[in-house]
């Protein structure tokens, strides 16, 4: 195979970094994606943009990389294998590639978290976040709570800051530093990645009527050992195979 452009200025990634995601659920590594990758993605995720909404069966948005070879080449990319063995060890499997543009007016998400192996704590889950043009607080930013994936709870669903604070976070502290729970607000300047255990509480602040398109794609990848509800990945693209992608693809 051809050689990869790198997607990545570096991959030093440490046991700190770890250990920080470990215990806040989440990273934030700023500027992380080449100027090339950040060229080539906004082109990537304006096609998949142009072909909304599409096939209700078979969104673009949610199949992302079957609808882009760009996007699917990232699948196995060296770097991003890298970076998942990083997180979660040997055993690895590609899961999915979802496009989360948001355009100006966009209204955002609610607070929620998502499901895998709420019983068996050695199966990860996790969610590497492209923020291809980053985001400024308050518009389409992402939003987070420190240590709420330590809970493993796949149920969380508040439609706003304060029923998430008046319910869930209400009686319960870090179990690891002791702390209340807080919400926060993230920024992310251009060519960032955030890397998410899938746990962890998150939502999406609105978009700004006047801002230009939000562009970000997520990759989500996990230990195998169970079924996943969000395994978007069809048939014909498993069967089909990505270059690069070798071993990844299958469900166990
Ligand atoms: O759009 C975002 O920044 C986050 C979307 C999200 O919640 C997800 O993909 O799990
Ligand atoms: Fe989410």
């Amino acid at each position: 195979m051809a050689k990869m452009e790198s997607i990545f200025i570096d991959c030093a990634w440490s046991l700190g970094d770890r250990e920080e995601m470990d215990r806040d659920g989440h990273i934030v590594l700023p500027g992380l994606l080449t100027a090339d990758a950040r060229t080539r993605l906004v082109e990537a995720l304006s096609r998949i943009q142009s072909l909304m909404p599409g096939d209700e069966e078979y969104k673009p948005s949610h199949y992302a990389a079957e609808y882009n070879d760009y996007l699917a080449s990232l699948i196995g990319h060296p770097q991003m294998r890298d970076l998942v063995h990083e997180v979660l060890g040997e055993d690895i499997r590609y899961d999915h590639c979802v496009s989360l543009n948001r355009p100006g007016g966009n209204g955002g998400a609610h607070w929620h978290s998502h499901e895998y192996g709420e019983t068996r704590p050695e199966l990860g889950f996790v969610r590497i976040f492209f923020y291809v043009n980053g985001f400024a607080p308050g518009d389409g930013a992402l939003k987070v709570v420190r240590g709420s994936h330590l809970f493993r709870d796949a149920s969380i669903d508040f439609q706003s800051d304060s029923a998430l604070r008046e319910d869930w976070i209400q009686d319960k502290v870090h179990p690891v530093t002791g702390q209340p729970l807080e919400i926060e607000e993230l920024s992310a300047p251009e060519g960032s990645v955030v890397l998410m255990w899938t746990h962890a509480a998150h939502a999406v602040t609105p978009r700004r009527a006047g801002s230009d398109t939000r562009w970000t794609v997520v990759y989500a990848y996990r230990n195998p050992g169970l079924p996943s509800r969000a395994r978007w990945l069809s048939e014909a693209f498993e069967e089909r195979g990505v270059p690069g992608a070798e071993g990844l693809l299958s469900l166990y």
